[in-house]
C-alpha cells in the first residue's frame, strides 16, 4: 500500500461525538505522506455539539496533527458540510494555515480536473435529508438496544415480536436505492460542469465508479468504515481501508465497469 501519496481526502469524521474512529484517523494521518490534505466536510460535528459534547484528548490530537500537516508544507484545503456549516462563514479566508472554501477544483498529476464539494447539496434531489440524518445518528449498537426496548414493550401489550432488523434490512434496500441517486446526480454535474469527475462524503458509503465517462469518487467516514481516498504520484485514485486491518479497497486502475446513469428523478 502506498502511503506516500500526491494527495488524501477525508471526510465525515465527526469529531466531538462518540461514534468518531480518531484512533485509526491519527494513525492514517501519521503513517501518510501528502502534498495536498482535503477535508471534505463534517470534520467537527457542530450540529451534534449543541446537544452534547465528547471531544477527547484524542479528537484535539486530531486537530493538532491536521494543524501540524499545514504548518509542514501539506496543502491543506478544508470544506465544511453540513455538520460543520458555521465554518462556511469563513470560506475564502485562511484560518490556521488552512484554506476554507465552499467547494474547489482539484488538478490531478495527469492533468484531470476533479470537482470537490461535501455532497449535502444533492439531499433535496433526492430528497433525502431526513434519511441521511436518521442514518448518521443511529448507531447499530442503539438498534440494539432499541430492538430489545421495543420488543420488551410489545410483550407487555401482548403483542407479537417484530423484527426492528428485518424492518431495517428494508430500509437498506432503500438505502441503496438513494446511494444510486446520490451517485448519479453527481455524476451529472461534473459532467455538466465539463469535469472529470466529483469527489465528495456526506453519505458515509465510500465508492469509487465510471458513471457516463465521469469517474465519481466518495471517500467515505471515520465514524463507522474508517477509509480515505487517496490521489498517487501518478495520478491515480485509491479508496483505502485504515483500522486494525488495512487494505486497498479499490484502485481506479482496476475499475471495469462502467455504469450507464440512471435516469434523473425530480
Ligand atoms: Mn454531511
Amino acid at each position: 500500500m502506498q502511503t506516500q501519496v500526491r494527495s488524501v481526502f477525508i471526510s465525515d469524521v465527526h469529531l466531538g461525538t462518540t461514534a468518531c474512529q480518531a484512533q485509526y484517523l491519527l494513525d492514517f494521518l501519521r503513517t501518510c505522506q501528502t502534498e495536498y490534505l482535503y477535508l471534505v466536510g463534517d470534520i467537527i460535528d457542530l450540529l451534534y455539539m449543541r446537544r452534547r459534547v465528547h471531544f477527547t484528548p484524542q479528537h484535539e490530537e486530531v486537530v493538532e496533527t491536521i494543524l501540524a500537516l499545514a504548518r509542514n508544507g501539506t496543502r491543506v484545503i478544508y470544506i465544511p458540510g453540513n455538520h460543520d456549516a458555521l465554518m462556511r462563514r469563513f470560506c475564502g479566508q485562511m484560518v490556521a494555515g488552512v484554506e476554507i472554501h465552499r467547494h474547489r477544483v482539484h488538478y490531478c498529476a495527469d492533468g484531470r480536473r476533479f470537482f470537490v464539494s461535501h455532497g449535502d447539496e444533492f439531499d433535496s434531489a433526492i430528497h433525502a435529508g431526513v434519511f441521511w440524518h436518521m442514518v448518521g445518528d443511529l448507531s447499530h449498537h442503539l438498534l440494539l438496544r432499541l430492538n430489545t426496548l421495543v420488543n420488551g414493550l410489545r410483550r407487555l401489550l401482548k403483542m407479537p415480536y417484530w423484527s426492528l432488523a428485518g424492518y431495517l434490512k428494508q430500509r437498506i434496500g432503500k438505502a441503496s436505492k438513494f446511494i444510486r441517486r446520490f451517485e448519479t446526480i453527481a455524476a451529472h454535474q461534473a459532467r455538466e460542469l465539463k469535469f472529470d469527475g466529483f469527489i465528495c462524503g456526506h453519505i458515509h458509503q465510500s465508492g469509487m465508479r465510471r458513471i457516463d465517462g465521469v469517474l465519481y469518487c466518495n471517500d467515505g467516514d471515520w465514524v463507522e468504515h474508517c477509509t480515505a481516498l487517496v490521489e498517487t504520484r501518478q495520478g491515480q485514485f485509491e479508496l483505502l481501508h485504515w483500522a486494525d486491518h488495512k487494505e486497498v479497497l479499490l484502485r481506479e486502475t482496476e475499475l471495469t465497469e462502467d455504469w450507464d446513469a440512471i435516469p434523473q428523478v425530480n
